[in-house]
């Protein structure tokens, strides 16, 4: 029960009668700052941000020419407008889709928005966000905020597009890793080349030390496949000289998150033999943990708070640690496929984490449950 007194009371009848028209003005107010500040920050609806996509990363759009959103609203658009926060551009020469642009310009269902002759060119990793004001299907004009991944450099990605040899490139160019024994280069991937293990325990990528580990705030993605039943298998470990489980994310049956002496166990499984994006966040700011599966939050809990990763171990990929660089177990080996590995230095968003499972999830048959 409420009870209200009678000034209250008579406020919140004012509210009841006269709300729409508060609402109306700030609506009003709202657009017209939008219009005369573009540089402002601009917080929209979350719904709206699931609808225009960075097609293919966060880090590099389309290989070095320009900057590729997709209409992922599932109906055609009108593109209204086009808002660039931060260095990203435009610059002089400005393309959308091969012209200069005039506006409106209509997007189909899954269309591409190619923005070339940016000012700081294809680089939607520089801090900056795309804001693209929209009419959809209904005649609604919406707003979608494309945030880059400003701040988070990734520490490596590994994308295994090798096809053969014993190194493993990383596209960020900080730590080329080492193909260890005779995993399977597949074509059966998320994107490109991938490595297929059979759970020996001679089957692994290792970087040893590795450069610039995140420390007290990380992610860490990647594509796998797997049917195995019976191992705990580990897609991913990394040493160092304070814990051998320092970050650890062990067990396809069933992830459970090390960090250090701490764990949290999540009950989200990924061996039912389908390709699966699976995204583990943590931070030491306030122990916050969590794991997402096909592009959802399926686990969130707190973990380690405080307390630090240290740096200058060993990533390893499909085994688990009991030392820096070995002591590895076949039941705790991975059994499937790997691919498109990344480790960043922050907590990617849930909205960044969705765009990263969409990136590959119509080329596996995945949907992104975000
Ligand atoms: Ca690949
Ligand atoms: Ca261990």
């Amino acid at each position: 029960m409420v009870v209200f007194n009678g000034a209250a009371q008579a406020g919140l009848e004012y509210l009841l009668t006269y709300g729409w028209a508060l609402v109306l003005v700030a609506s009003i107010v709202g657009v017209f700052v939008f219009l005369v500040s573009p540089s402002q920050e601009v917080v929209f609806s979350s719904s709206d941000q699931t609808k225009i996509l960075l097609k293919s990363g966060a880090v590099s759009a389309d290989g070095g020419a320009g900057l590729v959103l997709q209409n992922a609203s599932g109906a055609a658009i009108k593109v209204n407008s086009v808002h660039f926060f931060g260095d990203i551009g435009p610059a002089a020469g400005f393309k959308f889709n091969g012209a200069a642009p005039v506006f409106p310009v209509a997007v189909v269902a899954g269309g591409e928005m190619r923005f070339d002759g940016l000012a700081s060119n294809n680089s939607c990793k520089s801090g900056g966000s795309v804001v693209v004001v929209y009419t959809d299907a209904f005649n609604y004009e919406r707003v979608a905020k494309v945030v880059c991944n400003g701040g988070a450099t990734p520490a490596a990605w590994y994308m295994f597009d090798e096809g053969s040899g014993t190194t493993a490139k990383d596209s960020s160019g900080n730590n080329d890793a080492t193909v260890a024994g005779s995993p399977v280069w597949s074509s059966d991937c998320a994107s490109g080349k991938c490595l297929q293990f059979d759970g020996s325990t001679t089957n692994y990528v290792i970087k040893n030390a590795f450069s610039g580990f995140p420390t007290t705030e990380i992610t860490a993605e990647f594509w796998i496949k797997s049917s195995d039943a019976t191992r705990d298998g580990t897609p991913l470990s990394y040493a160092s000289s304070q814990s051998d489980n320092d970050f650890l994310i062990f067990n396809y049956r069933g992830f459970s998150i090390y960090r250090g002496s701490s764990s949290v166990g999540t009950a989200v499984s990924a061996n039912d033999g389908a390709w699966h994006h699976i995204v583990v966040t943590w931070r030491s700011s306030d122990g916050q943990a969590r794991l997402y599966k096909d592009g959802a939050r399926r686990y969130s809990g707190t973990l380690a708070a405080g307390t630090s990763i240290k740096a200058g171990g060993a990533l390893v990929v499909a085994q688990e640690q009991d030392f820096v660089g070995g002591g590895f177990a076949a039941d705790q080996a991975f059994v499937g496929y790997i691919d498109d590995v990344k480790i960043f230095n922050r907590a990617l968003s849930d909205f960044e984490i969705c765009s990263s499972c969409r990136e590959h999830a119509g080329a596996v048959g995945v949907t992104c449950a975000c």
